[in-house]
């Protein structure tokens, strides 16, 4: 069975057990990282050098980074579905989550930390502010392919969808002002459909 470490508050864990879901396979979840700690101890650190979460072990294989958790989760139990046949659309869906992780994660990072996890006296409300605004103007990108497609990793959830799927729960629930996407509310809304979604991704934040 595989097996996953991280705690479920983990953005990047959530990705992992989203895609796991979907893909209607098991797993075993062991809570290591923020309160629970352990990143540091010797046996974390053998099965990954940068002591972060997710970690995923299937069989021998030991994998680390989140995204490349989501492709291979996506490609060996998923083919087809999560993970595209034809190359270009695949393609496409490995651009959306890379646009997620290397362009929006940076404001995104600024606002959820600040506003979820530091003390309101402690937080630069000027910085909180100014990724705000980046990352709504990066949200009309998606807005727009949202336009063209109903997700973005085509006409069905793929894997494309997963690492902006995750965060945009937290830009949808944050009390920060939003500019009107339509589309991207409608994709929101959709994967609220989703039970996998709801049940692991939808949660209060922390
Ligand atoms: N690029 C890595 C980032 C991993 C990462 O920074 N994980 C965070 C949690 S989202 C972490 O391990 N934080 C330390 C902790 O939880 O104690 C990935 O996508 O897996």
């Amino acid at each position: 069975m595989l097996k996953i470490w991280g705690r479920s508050n983990s953005n990047n864990v959530k990705k992992v057990l989203w895609c796991a879901a979907e893909a209607g396979i098991a797993y075993e979840r062991i809570d290591v990282g923020g309160a629970y700690g352990g990143l540091d101890r010797p046996e974390f650190a053998a099965l990954n050098p940068n002591q972060t979460i997710p970690v995923v072990e299937d069989s021998d294989l030991v994998l680390w980074e989140s995204n490349a958790i989501v492709r291979y989760i996506a490609s060996r139990y998923a083919p087809g579905m999560l993970y595209a046949d034809d190359p270009s659309r695949r393609a496409l869906a490995d651009l959306w989550m890379d646009w997620a992780s290397l362009t929006f994660l940076p404001p995104f990072i600024t606002i959820f930390q600040g506003l979820v996890r530091t003390p309101p006296a402690q937080r630069d409300m000027e910085a909180i502010d100014a990724a705000v605004a980046r990352a709504a103007r990066l949200l009309t990108i998606a807005d727009d392919q949202l336009a063209r497609q109903p997700y973005l990793s085509g006409a069905s959830l793929g894997m494309g969808d997963i690492p902006l799927g995750v965060l945009i729960h937290a830009w949808f629930t944050l009390p920060i002002e939003r500019p009107d996407l339509p589309n991207l509310a409608r994709w929101y809304d959709q994967l609220l459909t989703r039970p996998a979604y709801q049940k692991l991704v939808a949660q209060p934040l922390s």
